[in-house]
Order: structure tokens, then sequence, then C-alpha cells
């Protein structure tokens, strides 16, 4: 039983740990293939359908997408396999 307490307390203090580290990131993307005015419809839905996504802006003049995005629950390789799915690959402005 105190073993089980321990697990349980444990498993909290983790999950405790988890929350304060979890940080909301944003990020600019250069993103191919926005030919057309409704390209940045496609890319913007891409993006905002993934788990852990918060506001996404797409600029068709300057070809790029800015991500703001919970890195607890998803990835930067994410972001980019999600655009390079819709047909637009991207990778990150430095
Ligand atoms: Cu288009």
């Amino acid at each position: 039983m105190r073993r089980l307490f321990f697990a349980l307390s444990l498993g909290a203090a983790l999950l405790t740990a988890g929350a304060v580290m979890a940080a909301e990131r944003s990020v600019r993307l250069a993103v191919d293939n926005m030919y057309c005015a409704s390209c940045p419809y496609i890319v913007k839905h891409s993006l905002a359908k993934v788990a852990g996504v918060g506001a996404v802006s797409v600029s068709f003049a300057k070809k790029t997408a800015t991500v703001t995005y919970d890195d607890q629950q998803t990835t930067l390789a994410a972001l980019i396999a999600a655009t390079t799915q819709a047909g637009y690959p991207s990778h990150v402005i430095q």
C-alpha cells in the first residue's frame, strides 16, 4: 500500500513537472509551392489540424507561415510534415 502511494505521488510529480516545462513556442516556416491565392488557406488548414497548434498565420506575399504551438503536444518536425503532406514542403526560417 505504501509502495502504491509512492508510485502515485511520483507520477503526480512527473505530471506537474511536465506541465511546468510545457512551453508555447512560435516558429516561422518558409513554405514552398504557394502559387495562387488559395494555397495559403490549404497551408493554414494543414497546420491548424495538428494537435497542439494554436495560432497560424500564412503570408502568401512572403511565402511564410507563422505558427504558435505547444511543444509538449507537437514538434517542429510534425509541423513541417503537415505542410509537406499537403503539397507544400517547408523549413524553419532561422
Ligand atoms: Cu494555389
